[in-house]
């Protein structure tokens, strides 16, 4: 793609959509947003160029960047200042709040990804997969379950469920779920989580390294694309000993807590 240059060469310079990829190209400039913010590329209070900028520079059209934007704001990644242009939110300091890849948390921690495989294929929807995946019982989805690494050493047990629609074959699946996802045009955007402390079996805890009945963190997420439609139902269990979930909490700014006394 050639483009003309008109700022220094940045993260944003950096950025790269792919024209004959089947996901729309504002949901790949989001994505490659998101990564940019998440891999610290683009850092809290970083300026965004502008619309026009953006468009000529990634030869795409205006309303595709705003729309990647506008998204973006919504997930409350991206803030918009009367009059000022856009900046990176400080919400990228909560990481439970952010839809983010095991892949990518891993990368953002400057450790090295890596998986190991249990189960890769095919299966019907269990009453409970159905029920969470908005499914017919018995539906044809795909399996795909984990051993999560960094740095080689096991950090979490993931088993995940999604519809087939939403990637035809197992062996799409490289090392992140979610590109092969995307590059399906069905990498969610939005998720729920339950989070529940759990004691680890004899089995799950071979795979993890730690003594039967250790503590451990027991995640469910069902994550869901941009139309609602859910497309993963993920059970993961990790190690307490070695990861924290951090959040970020405020007080209600609203009404309710200026009232005079
Ligand atoms: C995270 C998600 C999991 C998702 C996986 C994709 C939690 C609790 N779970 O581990 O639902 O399937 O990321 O990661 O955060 P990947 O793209 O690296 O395979």
């Amino acid at each position: 793609m050639s483009v003309t240059r008109t700022a220094r060469p940045g993260p944003v310079e950096s950025l790269k959509l792919d024209p004959d990829s089947p996901t729309p190209l504002y949901l790949q400039l989001q994505y490659r947003l998101r990564q940019a913010v998440e891999s610290g590329a683009l850092r809290v209070g970083d300026a965004l160029p502008g619309e026009r900028y953006l468009a000529s520079l990634l030869g795409v059209s205006r309303v595709t960047v705003r729309r990647a934007i506008d998204d973006l704001v919504v997930d409350g990644l991206l803030i918009q200042k009367q009059g000022a242009g856009t900046f990176v939110a400080t919400r990228v300091e909560q990481p439970l709040s952010l839809l983010t890849s095991f892949s990518e948390d891993m990368l953002a921690r400057g450790l090295k990804p890596g998986s190991v495989w249990l189960e890769r294929g095919f299966g019907r929807a269990t009453p409970e997969e159905a029920m969470a995946l908005d499914l017919p019982p018995g539906t044809e989805v795909v399996r795909i379950a984990r051993v999560r690494t960094a740095d080689d050493t096991p950090m979490a047990l993931e088993r995940a469920t999604v519809p087939r629609q939403f990637l035809a074959d197992p062996k799409d699946v490289g090392p992140s779920l979610y590109d092969a996802m995307a590059a399906h045009g069905a990498r969610p955007v939005r998720a729920l989580q339950r989070l529940r402390a759990e004691l680890i079996d004899e089995t799950d805890a071979r795979q993890l390294h730690v003594p039967a009945g250790t503590a451990i963190l027991s995640i469910e997420r069902r994550a869901f694309r941009a139309d609602g439609t859910p497309v993963e139902f993920t059970r993961s269990r990790y190690r307490g000993d070695l990861y924290d979930f951090v959040t970020e909490l405020r007080v209600d700014a609203g009404p309710a807590n200026h009232k005079p006394e």
